[in-house]
């Protein structure tokens, strides 16, 4: 199957060119001049032709961070790999990689071949996995060597969950020594988890069981002392670090310090750090549920922080720690705001909302939107350059991006499995308007014309971003 691609302005990190994409198979063969002799001929023979005037066609997004089908926590994540991956095929994110998580009897094998067998033959994008920790004894380095080689190159570990997903530091030090060593890439939960437990029990007594204080009890002074420990753990292992889900400018000034040392310090933030805020934990009659995650929604100042950092490649990744409860679900918490299910549903609109953010109110570049949303994870997390750019060579993964098509985001017409959005109402400039899962037209304006079984595995290499 041959599709040329014409009339379209292709935007990666580096460029927007008026250039027509010519596919062959799963796999671009050429970004061309659209008044060729080499465009005219493919297109004249192709099978498809898609015409783009106006658009810009992306790079397939990445999500760096998905939770699908996890039941780790106090209440079943609604989205499986099939109806996660069809909202993300439809958001224009063409890979996740998503959480391996083990069970208390499992290994770090176990757990990963657990999670290749229940997303087998369910995705309709492209996937890989990262490695939860928390357990580590003797055998957990060469366990870690092992997945390094089926492609799990990231691990997340824990500084928050005292008891349940926590690590203390010389548990975080061993996994880092190793990660030193086979090339991999801790990825941290950086918040004081110890400190934060004292907090909230604190509050409960006082009778502070509202959502807010899910908010107001996980101080960013504690986000920000746990990015600096990780940080000095990382640098006596030798071994470079990622922030997952950065939610403060506290935080960010302890990257930013890294960083201007040398260090191989990495962090992600996440939409929802960007878009929403305190006060939507604050929202009457336990509305404020819908917005718990952790770390949590911030006072509305630390967002132009985490907007410059994106603008100054402080923060490197946007990725949505998609995690979604419904409403039912979030009432196990209404006396106590402890038991409330961590997390929040934003697969579907990262890149609508960060183009939004970004280039319709002119924060960051275009180029940026793209490389914050595609080129810098697939860099990140080893999958440059078959992911992440458009090509010679990769991935025929492409979004065909309607810069001018007015909407709004709402559970109404969202395909996330999840009865709100957090997002409700809110107005977007630019759509997607038809995605390419290698060569694959899958998504064409409201038609998801894929299936699920059209992702496969993808086996990670190492990371390639290092400073
Ligand atoms: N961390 C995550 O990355 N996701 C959900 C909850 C959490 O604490
Ligand atoms: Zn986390
Ligand atoms: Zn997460």
């Amino acid at each position: 199957m041959t599709i040329a691609i014409t009339g379209g302005t292709v935007v990666t990190a580096i460029d927007a060119v008026l250039a027509d994409v010519l596919i062959d198979g799963e796999i671009v063969i050429g970004v061309v001049h659209p008044d060729s002799e080499l465009s005219r001929s493919f297109a004249g023979n192709a099978d498809q032709v898609i015409d783009a005037t106006g658009m810009y066609v992306v790079p397939g997004g990445i999500d760096a961070h998905t939770h699908l089908q996890a039941t780790g926590q106090i209440a079943p994540v609604l989205d499986t790999f099939e109806t996660g991956t069809i909202a993300s095929a439809f958001g224009g994110t063409t890979t996740i990689i998503d959480f391996a998580y083990l069970t208390d009897e499992e290994r770090l094998p176990d757990g990963f071949e657990r999670h290749l067998a229940t997303a087998a033959g369910e995705c309709a994008v492209d996937y890989g996995f990262h490695m939860m920790v928390s357990r580590v004894d003797g055998q957990s380095p060469i366990e870690m060597d092992l997945l390094v080689n089926e492609g799990v190159s990231s691990f997340k570990m824990f500084m928050a969950y005292p008891g349940r997903l926590y690590s203390d530091d010389g548990q975080i030090l061993r996994m880092m020594q190793q990660a030193a060593k086979n090339g991999s890439l801790i990825q941290m939960h950086a918040e004081n988890g110890i400190a934060i437990d004292v907090i909230r029990g604190q509050a409960v007594d006082r009778g502070d069981v509202d959502p807010v204080f899910h908010g107001i009890t996980r101080s960013p002074i504690l986000e920000a002392e746990a990015v600096h420990r990780a940080v000095a753990l990382s640098e006596v292992a030798g071994s470079p670090l990622y922030i997952v889900h950065l939610s403060s400018a506290n935080a960010l000034e302890e990257v930013i310090a890294a960083r201007d040392r040398g260090l191989n310090v990495f962090a992600e933030t996440c939409p929802q750090y960007l878009f929403l805020d305190l006060d939507d934990l604050d929202r009457p009659d336990f509305q404020g549920a819908k917005f718990v995650c952790s770390p949590p929604l911030r006072p509305k100042e630390h967002q132009e922080h985490l907007w410059r950092g994106l603008r100054t490649n402080d923060l490197q990744v946007v990725a949505t720690d998609h995690c979604p409860f419904c409403w039912d679900q979030r009432q196990i918490g209404r006396d106590d705001f402890r038991n409330i299910p961590n997390g929040l549903p934003t697969l579907e609109h990262r890149m609508e909302l960060m183009y939004q953010g970004a280039v319709a109110e002119d924060r960051v570049s275009l180029n940026r939107w793209v490389e914050m949303c595609s080129t810098a994870p697939a860099k990140m997390f080893g999958l440059y350059p078959k992911k992440g750019t458009i090509a010679p060579g990769s991935d025929a993964d492409l979004v065909v991006f309607n810069p001018n098509s007015p909407h709004n985001l709402s559970a109404e017409t969202h395909h996330m499995n999840v009865d709100y959005s957090c997002y409700e109402g809110m107005e977007m400039t630019g759509q997607v308007s038809k995605v390419f899962l290698r060569g694959k037209l899958v998504i064409d304006g409201v038609d998801y014309l894929g299936r699920k079984g059209d992702g496969t595995y993808i086996k990670r290499d190492v990371s390639s971003n290092l400073l």
